[in-house]
């Protein structure tokens, strides 16, 4: 807090913003944020300025199948691509990592896309927002899905990048040693300068669509489904976003509440909400519903919004703390200036938000999470929708010393996933290696102190085990 900025520091940032082709709107919105830190704004959100928030469920909604099929069809999709999976020890994009079967996420989104398109006749253009960081390897993927372009659009569009500032003065951090990491994305807030920049925002309404669904590229459950699609249109609202009921697994992640001051509703993310409110926070039966990401807008609402602020729609400010090499904890601390999609809800007068089921939100944020998406709780379908198996997900928990890391994961997981779909909770501790055909069973906790191995065929079954 309390970050001295200064004249030159903006200037600095600018000028390497321009000589880095950065796109005009998006500089003047990066200066917006800058000056914001530069007066000590911390992008808060205090628990007395807010009140909790109740909503309808999809469950409780009739949708007309033609007006399901109808709003599908004015629909374009879609997928945030744009960070990497540092918290998993990946410096690609999460959504490169294998499923099942030889398929990563891109792979079943991408399918997911082209059999909804069969389904309802649907143009259904799938665009991923990549950052510099995502593009190439992203693109290089999809390249097997020659069916998947659509006629007059990208299959991806790249978002802004800015300088990290030094968090001591607020000056573009210098790194020769890897200018890259002199460089970060805006967040997902990015997401409406960014398309507005690139010329996108136009031309989709100049091709008839009506409607976006954005989400998530690491969750395979926001399928652009044509329930859901025909629920937004019909609710004539400008903006909308798909909310679960929140439970102890949600620990990261934005809430929905509803601001005392003017009525509209907002997202509070974990990193706005003040240490002292960090009680009512975690209180599940105050703040009830927590944000997928899942988000829908009118494309021409968005226009005239962005229009009418030049194009800076002036989102809360996340102030992201990190180490300039995120690697290496020796390097200086920097702000990453970021911004949240979802926030932007705050902006339009008659926004929504629904209830949906938990099959709409399956985020892998973890390795632990990584784990029940690779095992049988979930078939994929025909359609490439996920099929969950069992009533309830069971709570995996990994030692993070052996598991955080997708390279240290997978080499404990040599065989593939246990079964996990009788499981109700799954605890490892200490450094276990599973063989093929694992099966765990109710409730087991694996405790060890020395490297073990757990056999092939093994049926681990309500117990505590020591090695
Ligand atoms: N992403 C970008 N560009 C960025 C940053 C992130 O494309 O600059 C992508 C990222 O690849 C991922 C998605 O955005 O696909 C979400 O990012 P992530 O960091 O995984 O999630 P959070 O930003 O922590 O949380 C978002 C919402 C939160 C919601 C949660 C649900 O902000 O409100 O509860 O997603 O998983």
């Amino acid at each position: 807090m309390g970050s001295k900025g200064n004249a030159q520091g903006l200037a600095l940032a600018r000028e390497k913003m321009r000589a880095a082709g950065v796109d005009e709107v998006a500089i003047d919105t990066f200066a917006h944020y800058y000056r914001l830190l530069e007066h000590g704004e911390t992008g808060m959100i205090a628990e007395d300025t807010i009140d909790p928030l109740d909503m309808e469920a999809l469950a409780d909604v009739e949708v007309p199948h033609d007006v399901a099929a109808d709003a599908i069809r004015k629909t374009a999709v879609i997928k945030l691509n744009g960070g990497l999976g540092t918290s998993m020890g990946m410096e690609r994009a999460k959504s490169l990592l294998c499923v099942r079967r030889g398929l990563s996420f891109l792979d079943i989104i991408a399918r997911q896309v082209l059999h909804l398109r069969q389904e309802y006749d649907a143009t259904l253009p799938l665009l991923f927002m990549n950052s510099f960081r995502t593009s190439a390897d992203t693109m290089a993927a999809l390249e097997r899905y020659d069916a998947l372009p659509v006629d007059g659009l990208p299959l991806e569009f790249l978002q802004n990048k800015e300088p990290k500032l030094l968090e001591a003065d607020l000056m573009p951090a210098a790194y020769p040693k890897a200018p890259d990491l002199e460089w970060c994305p805006p967040g997902h807030g990015d997401l409406y300068t960014a398309l507005r920049g690139t010329g996108l925002l136009a031309r989709l309404v100049d091709q008839g669509f009506r409607y976006v669904f954005v989400s998530n590229s690491d969750n395979l459950g926001a399928v652009p489904d044509a329930r859901v699609a025909g629920w937004f249109a019909q609710s004539g609202a400008p903006f909308a976003i798909e909310a679960v009921r929140r439970t102890p697994s949600d620990r990261k992640g934005g809430h929905f509440a509803r601001r005392k001051s003017d009525g509209r509703i907002v997202l509070r993310e974990s990193a706005q909400t003040l240490e002292a409110d960090k009680e009512a926070l975690a209180d599940l039966s105050r703040h009830k519903f927590c944000s997928t990401n899942n988000l829908w807008f009118d494309l021409q609402a968005m226009s005239d919004a962005l229009d009418a602020r030049g194009g800076i729609l002036g989102l809360p400010l996340i102030r992201n703390v990190k180490n300039l090499d995120p690697a290496d904890a020796s390097t200086p601390k920097v702000i990453q200036v970021e911004t949240a999609m979802g926030a932007a809800i705050e902006v339009f007068e008659g926004a929504r938000t629904i209830e949906v089921g938990r099959d709409r939100f399956v985020p892998v944020k973890t390795t632990d999470d990584l784990l029940v998406l690779r095992s049988d709780v979930y078939d994929i379908g025909k359609d490439f929708v996920l099929d969950q198996t069992g009533d309830e997900v069971p709570y995996v928990s990994l030692d993070g010393e052996f598991y955080k890391l997708v390279g240290d994961f997978d080499k404990r997981f040599p065989e593939g996933a246990p079964s996990l779909r009788e499981a109700d909770s799954f605890t490892v501790e200490g450094d276990w290696t599973f063989g093929h055909g694992v099966k765990v069973v109710g409730e087991v906790t694996l405790n060890a102190s020395s490297a073990q191995r757990v056999e092939g065929g093994t049926i681990l079954d309500e117990q505590e085990q020591h090695g």
